[in-house]
């Protein structure tokens, strides 16, 4: 795991599932607050791997970090308030393309970070591809399939979280230009786990 504060911050577009992956992770004891000064409310609960305990927020929903709102002014301010937090950057596998603006903005920062694909169930009724290795290629952050509403992948999501990655946003943008890019072992790399986040898939 990556040098934290042993903070978890669940960021994304509204209605991709965070809060039911936050549930799924963190189970019964979590405790809603009101961002002080505002009317936005947020779930802060707790999740254990490998037997430390983090603590996770369910930062409310945004499409930008150039805030147009309350809840994307309180998602900015959660991310400058926990600089040494793990991200998980949740995606709904139906519309991947929305939620990449807000998880670019997210890397460039310099989180380490894990990117979630939920609502995979939909895709596949829908029959729309949702290519997780490709994103983990493209993105150099591990990339976890995801049905938060049964549960699947839920229990992966956990294991990956230790191998949370920081990206390079100028290898993003080479490899989604179809550029090559030698695979670079990064700090913060637990090994070859197959995670994916060293670019080694
Ligand atoms: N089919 C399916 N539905 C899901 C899945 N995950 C969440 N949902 C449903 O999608 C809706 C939105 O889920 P939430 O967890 O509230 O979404 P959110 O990202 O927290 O939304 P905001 O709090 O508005 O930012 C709910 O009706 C969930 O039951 C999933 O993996 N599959
Ligand atoms: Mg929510």
């Amino acid at each position: 795991m990556s040098d934290n504060t042993g903070t978890i911050l669940l960021i994304g577009n509204p209605n991709v599932g965070k809060s039911v992956l936050f549930n799924r992770l963190t189970g019964a004891d979590a405790v809603v607050s009101n961002y002080p000064g505002t009317t936005v409310d947020y779930t802060m609960g707790k999740v254990t791997i490998d037997k430390k305990t983090m603590t996770v927020i369910d930062v409310p929903g945004a499409y930008s970090l150039k805030a147009r709102d309350r809840a994307e002014e309180v998602a900015v301010k959660m991310l400058r308030e926990h600089p040494r937090a793990v991200v998980i950057i949740v995606l709904d596998a139906t519309r991947i393309e929305r939620g990449l603006y807000i998880a670019l903005e997210t890397l460039e920062m310099g989180y380490p970070a894990v990117v979630v694909l939920n609502m995979t169930d939909i895709a596949k009724e829908k029959q729309i591809l949702a290519d997780a290795g490709k994103l983990q290629k493209i993105l150099g952050v591990p990339v976890v399939a995801t049905s938060a509403i049964s549960g699947e992948g839920v229990k992966n999501l956990g294991d990956v979280i230790r191998k949370a990655q920081i990206a390079n946003p100028e290898e993003i943008k080479a490899r989604a230009e179809g550029k090559e890019i030698k695979p670079v072992k990064k700090p913060g790399c637990a090994g070859c786990g197959g995670c994916g986040g060293c670019g080694g898939i």
